[in-house]
């Protein structure tokens, strides 16, 4: 079974990608969960017919209430996986964006191939825009590195990746979770990925070329949420213990990436700059106090002079040590300060890094995650 979780896509691309999943031989059902009946939901039943094929059935739903956080993406893959597990009887589920434009067959192709094997789960993984994935580098694998240096977590190339296959098993396990349940909102892709490390679930990373093209975002104010709720469940996860001392891990390697994704820039610096600058409040400034130095002065005087020198990787080290202790989700003030540090470590990174190449500039991210899992060994 095939499943898209969508909120308001391009019908024409979701219908394309419902067409495509059903053409391949081996599956059964594509399932489309929605946030809600709004016009999209409809505009795609209404067009269902168009993309039918003999003997297999798409099933559309709206999503359940299942978690305790903010109704989101985490509800919908919860919905599919409680659908999955209680109303058909397919061995295999497969998750994928609705709104990707370069889908095709020989994805469930390459990942179907790994679970003859004796995976678990397979997520796939993408070339890189050197800065997109600002969330998936600073926060979660970041975080994942803080939390887990000694385990798989840290290698996992895009944790919050929604492209993904499980096993019944796995499914199985999830929904009887109520840890994983309760994340209904963007922090549902890290509790996925933290459940299977804790189930020593083995796991294949698979690789595709083509990329993942799909809509992409305007100012990083629009991840705002997106940002807070990936923190939150790496700092409400933080003591659960996981070892994947025996699990099994493999993933492709890369070859090169193609030219065309080497030169693009992710979002817009000049509309992000002012996140930065401009409106900051009198309780934000006192949460800086909790800082080191060197970040309090540098946070404060760029509100005046941009000058993002202090925030590079190993900085950002100390700023999370301080997030994960101190970081409060119902005061606004540091849902604001979590955003603002962010910005300021993406736009260290833009300015300082992904202006001196393509290799040069992943390099730093992955020596980045490096040196939070080298650090965390040493300080035990
Ligand atoms: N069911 C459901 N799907 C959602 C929700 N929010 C986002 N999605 C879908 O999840 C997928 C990923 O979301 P997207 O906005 O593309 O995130 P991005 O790829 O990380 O930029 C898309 O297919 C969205 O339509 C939600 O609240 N409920
Ligand atoms: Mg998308």
């Amino acid at each position: 079974m095939v499943c898209f979780p969508f909120k308001a896509e391009n019908a024409q691309v979701f219908l394309k990608n419902i067409k495509e999943a059903l053409a391949h031989p081996r599956v059964g059902e594509v399932l489309g969960v929605g946030y809600e009946k709004n016009n999209c939901f409809e505009e795609i039943e209404a067009k269902l017919s168009g993309v039918e094929r003999k003997g297999k059935k798409i099933h559309l739903m709206v999503q359940k209430r299942w978690g305790k956080k903010r109704p989101g993406k985490g509800d919908g893959m919860n919905t599919a996986l409680d659908y999955f597990v209680n109303h058909t009887s397919f061995d295999r589920i497969h998750f994928y964006d609705a709104d990707i434009v370069t889908f095709s067959r020989q994805w469930i192709e390459k990942g179907e191939k790994r679970l003859e094997e004796d995976y678990q789960v397979v997520r796939f993984f993408f070339p890189k825009v050197s800065t997109d994935g600002m969330i998936t580098w600073n926060i979660t694998r970041c975080g994942l590195a803080y939390n887990w240096p000694h385990t798989i977590l840290p290698l996992i190339e895009q944790p919050l990746g929604g492209e993904l296959i499980l096993k019944r098993e796995m499914a199985e396990r999830l929904i009887k979770d109520p840890w994983v349940m309760n994340y209904s909102d963007w922090g549902i892709d890290t509790a996925y990925a933290l459940a299977f490390a804790k189930y020593q679930a083995p796991l294949y990373e698979a690789y595709i070329q083509e990329g993942k093209l799909h809509k992409l975002y305007g100012r990083l104010s629009d991840l705002y949420t997106m940002l807070v709720e990936c923190f939150v469940v790496i700092k409400e996860s933080s003591a659960m213990p996981i070892n994947t001392e025996s699990t099994l891990y493999k993933k492709d390697t890369v070859e090169k990436i193609p030219s065309s994704i080497q030169e693009k820039t992710a979002f817009d610096v000049k509309e992000t700059i002012p996140l930065l600058t401009v409106n900051w409040t009198e309780e934000e400034m006192e949460l800086l106090n909790f800082f080191p130095s060197k970040i309090k002065e540098g946070m404060r005087s760029c509100r005046n002079n941009l000058d993002l020198h202090f925030m590079g990787p190993q900085a950002w080290y100390e700023v999370y040590e301080v997030l994960l202790e101190k970081f409060d989700q119902n005061k606004k003030a540091w849902r604001d300060l979590l955003f603002r540090l962010w910005i300021a470590r993406v736009l260290n990174h833009t300015f300082y890094y992904a202006s001196k190449g393509y290799e040069y500039t992943m390099k730093s991210l992955e020596d980045m995650v490096g040196y939070f899992v080298q650090r965390r060994l040493k300080e035990g």
